[in-house]
């Protein structure tokens, strides 16, 4: 029956139906179910897999993929607050962002969503995130952590830029870097040299929960 109501709201997700999208997160939210919630995670993220491809082959424009998205920020907001923060850890301090030209943020939501609820401390740059941003929130907040999300292939020179100037900065051996996000590969990731590559938000908590037990 729960896995019924997950399928049913990846299919009203990608028939664009956000009132009855809303109202299967909402019974998900009362299902008070962590597991849950991974599942509802990953089935969105299958549906805006399927969002991507029909707008990629021409069959969804523009206004189809921004009320796809609206639609899952809606039930992003119904749900994550099941991840409740965990504030009696202290594991570390993240500094994340979308890089620079790239506004895509529902995946690097998620993340740190799961950050807060492992008992990280967040600091949250939002997307379009330049180089000096970056390097100027790790300073001021004493980070262990950068996390980077890229969507856009048009943009992923920018993780490496960030990671080029941390090297400049000296910064470089104070910080671990995980990047993830649609457009970086696990053998992108190695090439500029960042500590990890995540395929999901799930495994790149996983990650960040082992670093921040030598901290
Ligand atoms: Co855009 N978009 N989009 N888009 N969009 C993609 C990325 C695209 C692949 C679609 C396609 O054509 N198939 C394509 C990029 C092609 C490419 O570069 N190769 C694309 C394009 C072209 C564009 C525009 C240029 C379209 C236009 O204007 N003509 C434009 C760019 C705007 C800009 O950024 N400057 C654009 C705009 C948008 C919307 C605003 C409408 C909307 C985003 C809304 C928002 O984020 N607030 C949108 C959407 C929704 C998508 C798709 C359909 C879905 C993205 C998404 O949220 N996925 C996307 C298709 C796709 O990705 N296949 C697409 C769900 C999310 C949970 O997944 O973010 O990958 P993701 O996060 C995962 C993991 O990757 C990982 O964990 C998450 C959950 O497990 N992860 C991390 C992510 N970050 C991590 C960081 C970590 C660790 C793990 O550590 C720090």
């Amino acid at each position: 029956m729960t896995d019924n109501i997950i399928e049913e709201l990846k299919n009203n997700l990608l028939s664009l139906d956000m009132d009855n999208a809303i109202e299967k997160a909402k019974s998900i939210f009362n299902l008070k179910d962590i597991d849950m919630v991974n599942k509802t995670v990953n089935a969105i993220s299958e549906a805006l897999e399927e969002v991507g491809k029909k707008f990629q082959n021409g069959e969804w424009y523009l206004t189809e993929l921004v009320f796809a998205a609206e639609i899952t920020k809606e039930i992003l907001n119904i749900i994550t607050p099941l991840l409740e923060a965990d504030s009696s850890k202290k594991l570390g301090t993240i500094v994340i962002g979308t890089v620079a030209g790239d506004l895509h943020d529902l995946g690097k939501n998620i993340f740190i969503n799961y950050a807060k609820s492992a008992g990280f401390n967040v600091i949250d740059l939002g997307t379009d995130v330049s180089v000096d941003k970056f390097i100027q929130a790790i300073r001021e907040n004493n980070a262990n952590i950068l996390g980077m999300s890229c969507l856009l292939t048009a943009t992923d020179k920018e993780l490496e830029k960030v990671i080029k100037k941390l090297k400049e900065e000296k910064l470089r051996n104070k910080v671990k870097v995980i990047v993830g996000g649609a457009a970086i590969t696990e053998e992108y990731a190695k090439e500029i040299e960042a500590d990890a590559f995540a395929p999901d938000a799930i495994t790149g908590i996983d990650i960040i929960k082992k670093w921040s037990e030598s901290f």
